[in-house]
């Protein structure tokens, strides 16, 4: 079985989240994910979540891509996640190419183009501006 991890925040759920995610399974058989958790991504990311992990594991597990969740909760936890889970691809989108290179030597890292014109960020600023 080719076991895949992707690692992300994946607040407020949107397309470009799907597709990373759905393109990630293609690679293998088994996706991991590895969700920030909201203590990660405020004190390492200065995010503030508008769903609180719980939720955000709990739509990421939801998908039909996903065969797993776990928490992220610092960075260095990348090569033990690898390794105790039996990873043989890393994917992250293309706004982090080359961040996770030092990964290499525990297994395969695949940068996936991001999907153009959708964020958080401006998921919450079409909000914003439209209520
Ligand atoms: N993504 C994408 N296209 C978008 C938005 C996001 O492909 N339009 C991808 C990102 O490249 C990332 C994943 O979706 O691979 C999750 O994105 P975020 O939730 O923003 O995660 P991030 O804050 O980048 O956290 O240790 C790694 C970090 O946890 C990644």
């Amino acid at each position: 079985m080719k076991k895949v991890i992707t690692y992300g925040t994946f607040d407020l759920f949107h397309f470009g989240h799907l597709e990373i995610l759905r393109r990630a399974k293609a690679l293998g058989d088994y996706l991991l994910v590895a969700v920030s958790t909201d203590e990660f991504n405020w004190s390492e990311k200065r995010k503030k979540c508008v769903y609180p992990y719980a939720h955000r594991a709990a739509i990421v597990g939801a998908i039909q891509y996903v065969d797993e969740v776990i928490p992220e909760t610092c960075w260095e936890q990348k090569v033990t996640d690898i390794r105790t889970h039996g990873v043989h691809v890393f994917v992250m989108g293309s706004d982090w190419t080359g961040k996770f290179d030092f990964l290499k030597d525990a297994c395969d890292v695949v940068y996936l183009p991001r999907t153009e014109g959708i964020s958080s960020t401006e998921v919450k600023s079409t909000v914003k501006a439209n209520h």
